[in-house]
Parts: C-alpha cells; structure tokens; sequence
C-alpha cells in the first residue's frame, strides 16, 4: 500500500557520542518520518514512529545551528534537528503536532497490526511481537481468550489491569498504547521490551552481585513507589512479571492482578487471594486482607532470590511452603553484606504494620536504606545511572531472550474466531468495542 508522504526535506541531526551535525533527508509519510543519507538513498537509516506519545517543541538550547526543534521519541530519545529556515521549522513542527494528535484519537484494530512471533504465553493467550503497519512501530501484544477469562472469573483483573495500564507512564512500567476487542478475544498492545524476563537472565547466572541488584532493586522500588501513590497495590512481584530491556533497565508488566480502590474496606486492605505462593506473604496466606505492604514482602522475596538463586522460603512441597512463609527463620548464606541483610530482614517482617515500607513513610524509608546509599534516585529515574547489563539484542526481531518455547510457536491464533455461547460482552465494557456483523471493527483507541 502507498503511503502518502506529508513532508519532505533536508534537516541537520545532531547525534552520536560526540554530538556532531549530520544533514539528512527526512521524508514524513503516514505515521513516520524516515530518514536517509542522502536524497537518493533507497533504504532509511532510521525510524521515527510518531505515536500520540512523541512530543515535539522548538528547542531552546543553545547551538551551533539555527532554527532547531526537538523531537521525542519516547524509547528512543530526544532527537535535536535544525531546519532550513524558522519557517521550515513551524511547518515540520505543525505537521508532526496534527499526527500526534491524530494518534489520540487514533482507531485502531488487528488488521492494523503484522505479527511477527510468540514470545510469551499464559492460561488466558498469548503474547506476541507485532508490528504497527502505519509506523512500523514494535508492540508486545496480549490477546486474552475471553472464554477462558469468564471461566476463571479473570474478567475483573483483566479490566483493572487495563485501567492501570491506562493511567500510568513510568520509566520502570510497562505502558499500555491501545486496546480493542473481538467477539473472541481482548487485545492489549504494550511496549515490547526487548531482553525478555529478568528471570531468564537469572537462571542463566544463577545469581547477580549485591551492586547490580541493588540498582536492580531501586528501579523496582520506584515503580512500586509510583504504584502506591496511586492507590494501587500490585501484589504479583516476581521474577517472571519483570521484563528488562536491551538498554539494560527494568519495567514491571503483567498486572492482572494489581487491586485499585483498595479503600473500599474501612481498614484499607483488599481481601481477594491471588499470587505466587513463593512470593506471597503471610497475611495474603492467612486470608487477613493486605495493602501496599504485601509489594513490600515480595521485593524482600526478589531480591533475597537475586542475590542467593532461591527465595528464602522455598520447598518443593506446597504446604511445606506456605508453613515456612509463616514461620521458618530467615536464613542468609555466607557472604551477604549486613546492608543487604537488614534490608532483606526488615521487608520481611512477618507483621505488615512493622514491615518497612509501611505506613505514611511507605517508600520514603526503604529509599533511605543504607543497602541504597549509592543510589541518587532522581538520575536513576531518568535512567542516568548506567545499567549493570545489556542484555544482547541484534535487532527487533531478535527474540533469544525469549524462551524458544514460544518463539518456535506457529504464530496463528489456536482457537479460531467464533462466538462462544452465553457470552456478556458487557463484562468487558470499557475495552473499546465496535466490531460489526462481518468481523471488521471499527475499533476505537481508549
Ligand atoms: C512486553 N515485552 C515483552 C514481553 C511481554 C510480556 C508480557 C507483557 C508485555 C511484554
């Protein structure tokens, strides 16, 4: 398909390590802008995907050239570039601003989406690697059986992770771009973060050092601490629900099973069961109703595992288990800094009220911690703080940080789409849902 082209021209890029200026020919068509080496060249050196997350601004740094303008892409960085004229420079920025805007209005559907691969799989579907066709864009999307999903009465966290997907960016958090909905399945389309689960990572190495685990557990701190601000307990840490990417830093996905209004009891504390036993802790065991101190047990299980290979309450035997999660001495191997212990000790406090991370302080004491002394957690936002490793990605379609398990996976749906009965596509209002009879949705972006 002919895409149309709504600019052209020459600009100069500032990049690489030592910010030099390169002129480029750009060429903005559809929801892109390629650019080239020269006027000529046939094949693009990079890719801008203009999605309603880019922003762009004239630039107010001082330079060298004149007429600048800064565009963000978000994943990839701020991009410095400087027109032609100041004239040019509006035209570039008016263009690009109405795509953007188009983009938050944007309706989008499967058929505005190319699959490329299986890269995870769960109870309720899969996740594959996918490709917006209109700006070649990489996704991971979640397809969600609905059938399967009103079986295990899913239907609720499925929403709720949908709706904290929605209202929440976050350098350490997966963000959630579009979703839509078929008379089968419910779609999400999430960052694809490239370097696969942490997990992945750790049952290669067996275990990390205390300075990789402890920038590690920073990034995770502060998306629980994000999390928490809004009211939302996340209550799913583990080693598989955390992504890393080839920039080496971390963001948190699966929230399936995060709990929103956790108001709603007068004591503040939400009383569903849901986890993995490894990583629940003892009031979520002994049905008591939890809060935000729960995330706070599972980062002590997560990074007790990443510097020792176990979680300190491991069996084989479930009941084993869940005995030792309530009672069993907390044991270190040797070689454990006393920073590391007493943090790892103070998370897990068998007692939420006396748990670090409890009360008004929540996040503020764990951050003062001495394990996180290092840690200036402002540049560590920004993602300033290099990463201890770059997980090795060739390209996008390099997927071996996957499991090959699913990578090797036929990439067609297993179950066909037709309607199953006694279906309450109601259930699932708020996914946006506008198919009509012959199957081709005109499926609205929330
Ligand atoms: C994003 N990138 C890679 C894998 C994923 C798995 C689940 C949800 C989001 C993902």
């Amino acid at each position: 398909m002919q895409q149309k082209q709504i600019k052209s021209g020459f600009l100069t890029k500032q990049g690489g390590r030592w910010k030099t200026w390169h002129k480029r020919y750009f060429v903005f068509q559809d929801k892109a802008i390629l650019y080239f080496k020269k006027q000529k060249s046939r094949s693009p050196i990079g890719v801008l995907p203009i999605t309603k997350s880019a922003k762009v601004s004239i630039a107010n740094v001082k330079t060298k050239k004149k007429h600048c303008f800064n565009l963000e892409i978000p994943g990839q960085r701020i991009y410095l570039l400087s027109a032609c004229s100041d004239e040019d420079r509006d035209d570039w920025i008016q263009k690009i601003s109405v795509v953007i805007k188009s983009e938050v209005h944007d309706k989008v559907s499967m058929k505005d989406f190319k699959k490329v691969r299986v890269i995870g799989r769960g109870t309720f579907g899969k996740v594959y690697l996918v490709q917006k066709i209109s700006n070649q864009q990489f996704y991971a999307m979640k397809a969600l059986q609905k059938g399967k999903l009103a079986e295990t009465q899913q239907i609720e966290q499925t929403m709720s992770e949908r709706n904290v997907l929605m209202r929440t960016t976050h350098p350490f958090l997966v963000s959630l771009h579009y979703s839509f909905q078929t008379e089968e399945r419910l779609y999400m389309i999430l960052d694809y973060v490239d370097g696969g689960e942490l997990f992945f990572h750790l049952k290669k190495l067996g275990t990390f050092s205390e300075d990789v685990v402890r920038i590690y557990a920073a990034e995770i701190t502060l998306a629980l601490e994000h999390l928490h601000k809004m009211d939302i307990v996340y209550r799913d840490l583990k080693p598989e629900n955390i992504l890393i990417g080839s920039d080496g830093h971390l963001r948190i996905t699966d929230f399936g099973l995060v709990k929103m209004n956790i108001s709603k009891r007068k004591d503040g504390k939400t009383n569903t069961f849901c986890g993995t036993p490894e990583y629940l802790a003892p009031e979520v065991l002994k049905d008591e109703g939890y809060g935000k101190p729960v995330d706070w047990w599972s980062l002590g299980i997560l990074i007790y595992e990443m510097l020792v290979g176990l979680p300190p309450f491991y069996s084989e035997n479930l009941n084993l288990m869940y005995q030792k999660i309530l009672t069993a001495t907390l044991k270190f191997p040797p070689g454990l800094s006393s920073s590391a212990r007493n943090l790892i000790s103070g998370l897990l406090i068998r007692d939420p009220v006396k748990r670090y991370g409890s009360g008004k302080e929540d996040s503020e004491m764990i951050k003062k911690h001495q394990f996180f002394e290092k840690i200036d957690w402002e540049k560590l936002f920004s993602k300033q703080t290099s990463a201890p490793f770059k997980p090795k990605v060739k390209n996008v379609y390099d997927t071996s940080n996957f499991d090959r398990e699913f990578t090797q996976e036929n990439i067609q749906e297993s179950v066909p789409e037709i309607s199953y009965m006694g279906r309450d596509n109601n259930a699932f209002k708020g996914f946006t849902f506008e198919e009509d009879v012959a199957g081709i949705g005109g499926l609205k972006k929330f």
